[in-house]
């Protein structure tokens, strides 16, 4: 058995900022433009107008500022409302490998570990942009890893799930140097043109290097275990899927193919999920929510982190407890708790601990106790 480590994390931060008060502007003409070519119809009571939305309704419902995409070509267009990527040839890289690519040079810097020294590569993200071949085997190729790789998707507990497969092959010897990158092009499936929720994704990259800690010549966080759960939840879904086509209304513009949730009742029955989860986790290794200098949580919405942060370690988080990038990354799916990790883990001392926990549809939740070495 070998002790596995996070030996470096890495960010791609997409070019383009997409502030709460342009999303609005765009929004708003889009309910305009919708509410004109329907009028007779709102009218008539068969369709419903649509209401404009708000900067202060987004920044106070969910601590979020701005977001970064990868376009805005597309997203500001009232007839459109959704990103438009140019067409890439088969013997291109997508543009998932791309993004995949410029998190894991990062990462691999950090970590003083060469692309030919990596032996797994796992593309855990919410979304894949084919089938098959999977992304996460060409990431390897253009890469020149060795070893096997495979994609792997679990929503917003991508990452930590990733991270757990990755972690028990080190500790078991199946392999020595792991990859696990979470493209998260979240602009792709978000549904623009719904009020309730236009506001909540941004797109980005995260990387993590892991390895034996007997390997790592840097500083490095030995992974003391991981926990993952989930539990059958409609409450976040979307229905887009290879059977599309085959379906009575095939290619439809239909809103559940998109991103949809109840976002209240996710609020509600994740917060007590999560909290719970955290606490066994420490309890089963024999340590408690005292002992943690850090909680890298998801970041989905600032008031869910701040509850959770209160139940579990018993107070208001202190500045820096629950590090939150919500205000400038929006919430990046799988991606999130490891931008967390990569912006505030620097400043640890030998021996502290911290804990990145994720959390979203399925529902999941995934934990991942740290030790600063
Ligand atoms: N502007 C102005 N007013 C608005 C707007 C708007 N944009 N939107 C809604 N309102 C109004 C509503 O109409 C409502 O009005 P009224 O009270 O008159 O009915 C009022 O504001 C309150 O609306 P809500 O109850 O909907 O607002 P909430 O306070 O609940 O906030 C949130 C909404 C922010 C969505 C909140 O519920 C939330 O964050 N919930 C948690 C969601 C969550 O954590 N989801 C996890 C999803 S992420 C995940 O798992 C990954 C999925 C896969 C990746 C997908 C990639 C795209």
């Amino acid at each position: 058995m070998y002790q596995p480590a996070i030996r470096g994390t890495g960010v791609f931060v997409p070019p383009e900022v997409l502030t709460n008060e342009e999303l609005v502007a765009a929004y708003n003409r889009h309910a305009d433009w919708f509410n004109a070519e329907n009028a007779a119809a709102i009218a008539a009571g068969t369709v419903a107008a649509k209401e404009h939305s708000s900067p202060e309704f987004i920044f106070k419902a969910s601590g979020i500022l701005q977001r970064y995409v990868l376009t805005k070509d597309g997203l500001l267009d009232p007839a459109r409302m959704y990103p438009r990527f140019r067409q890439r040839s088969d013997d291109e890289p997508s543009l998932m490998a791309e993004i995949a690519l410029k998190a894991a040079e990062v990462a691999l810097a950090k970590a003083g570990v060469a692309p030919g020294e990596i032996d797994l590569v796992i593309c855990a993200a919410s979304n894949m942009e084919r089938p098959y071949p999977a992304i996460a085997i060409e990431i390897q190729n253009l890469l020149g890893a060795g070893g096997f790789a495979f994609d792997m998707n679990v929503a917003c507990s991508s990452a930590t799930f990733g991270i757990q497969a990755a972690s028990d092959m080190i500790r078991a010897g199946t392999v020595r140097n792991a990859l696990v990158v979470n493209p998260e092009i979240t602009s792709g499936h978000l549904e623009w043109r719904d009020r309730d929720c236009h506001f909540i994704f941004g797109d980005v990259c995260t990387a993590t290097v892991l390895g034996r800690a007997e390997d790592a010549t840097a500083a490095h966080f030995k992974i003391r275990s991981c926990r993952c759960a989930t539990e059958f939840s409609n409450n976040i879904r979307n229905n887009n899927g290879f059977l599309r086509r085959s379906r009575p209304d095939g290619m439809a513009d239909r809103r559940d193919m998109q991103f949809v949730q109840e976002g209240r009742k996710v609020f509600k029955e994740v917060v007590p999920l999560v909290s719970a989860h955290i606490l066994a986790h420490l309890a089963a290794e024999g340590t408690s929510a005292a002992a943690l200098k850090r909680l890298w949580l998801h970041q989905a919405n600032k008031g869910m982190n701040d509850l959770i942060g209160r139940k579990v370690l018993g107070h208001d988080p202190l500045p820096g407890e629950t590090p939150n990038v919500l205000q400038e990354f929006a919430n990046t799916s799988s991606a999130g708790s490891i931008i967390a990790f990569d912006r505030s883990s620097d400043a640890m001392a030998a021996g502290d601990l911290g804990l990145i926990c994720s959390f979203g549809a399925g529902y999941s939740v995934g934990s991942v106790l740290l030790e600063r070495a």
